[in-house]
């Protein structure tokens, strides 16, 4: 798999996936935008890979945005469909049966933290910084920031960074629920790997049913998003990792999951 705007590298069953475009601070243009929707597709497809790491290349930027200069001229239209492709994309990589980590190593501004909030979790290196800075630009967040930040957030806070473009901090960002944890920079690739790898030891039938339930259940009213999870619940007993996982545990010893 080679893009060229991203790059892909592969450890055991994680697949970690750098947006590198050094030279605008990874920032999102619509080769990189498609790019991103190819890979995941890939990877998704990729039995060989359980658990997806996004982060940025370089220790300066996650992604620093759109890409303002490719945006300028756009017509209206053309804006729409920029950001359709972008909410496409980034469904693409919420929805993904896979879970994706971001690594957060540096800015996470604007189409970039949106990038960030449609992975399941979000680990910032603590020099991180957040902001929805649209407004300076005469834009909203188009990538579906105005809806995945107040769910992460609350709507008052996603209201305040969204109409003031406030840069954040990872502290911050961690004190408003925007992301899981801060851990050194340093530290921010292994604790990544550390996370991915201890999700991959798990069933995974089990864990992708527990971010469709999770995701789609968010989408339905709760009778409707109850009886969803009820139904994952009973498929899981179509599996052989569930018979593996309760024979181990009453045996008193480690399972050993296949994916079936
Ligand atoms: N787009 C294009 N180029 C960028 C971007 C960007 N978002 N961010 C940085 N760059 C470029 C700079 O232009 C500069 O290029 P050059 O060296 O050729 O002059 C290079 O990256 C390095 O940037 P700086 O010199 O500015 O680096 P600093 O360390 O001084 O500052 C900042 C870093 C604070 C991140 C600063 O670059 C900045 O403010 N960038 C813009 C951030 C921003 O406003 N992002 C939001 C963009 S709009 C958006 O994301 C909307 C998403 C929804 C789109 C919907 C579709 C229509």
């Amino acid at each position: 798999m080679s893009f060229e705007n991203l790059l892909i590298e592969r450890e055991g069953n994680i697949a970690i996936v750098y947006v590198n475009r050094p030279q605008a601070l990874n920032a999102l243009n619509a080769a990189t935008v498609k790019d991103l929707g190819h890979a995941f597709a890939e990877l998704e497809n990729n039995d060989e890979i359980d658990v997806v790491i996004l982060t940025g290349a370089g220790d300066k930027s996650f992604v620093a945005g759109a890409d303002i200069a490719f945006m300028k001229d756009f017509e209206p239209l053309e804006a729409r469909d920029f950001a359709l492709l972008g909410q496409k994309v980034l469904n693409q990589i919420e929805n993904n049966k896979k879970p994706v980590i971001a690594a957060i190593n540096g800015y996470a501004f604007g189409g970039g933290c949106e990038l960030a909030m449609a992975c399941d979790i979000r680990i910032a290196g603590e020099k991180a910084k957040f902001s929805q800075p649209e407004v300076n630009l005469g834009l909203l967040p188009g990538f579906a920031g105005t809806q995945r930040l107040p769910r992460l957030v609350g709507k008052g806070i996603a209201k305040e960074l969204i109409y003031t473009g406030d840069i954040i901090d990872a502290q911050e960002a961690w004190r408003i629920g925007l992301v899981n944890k801060v851990v050194p920079g340093e530290k921010l690739l292994e604790t990544a790997k550390e996370m991915a790898r201890k999700i991959a030891s798990k069933a995974q039938i089990a864990v992708r049913l527990s971010k469709q339930a999770i995701n789609e259940g968010l989408e339905m009213d709760s009778h409707k998003a109850h009886t969803h999870e009820a139904n994952c619940f009973g498929y899981c007993f179509s599996t052989q990792d569930q018979k593996e996982g309760m024979s181990a545990f009453l045996e008193k010893r480690p399972p050993n999951f296949t994916k079936k």
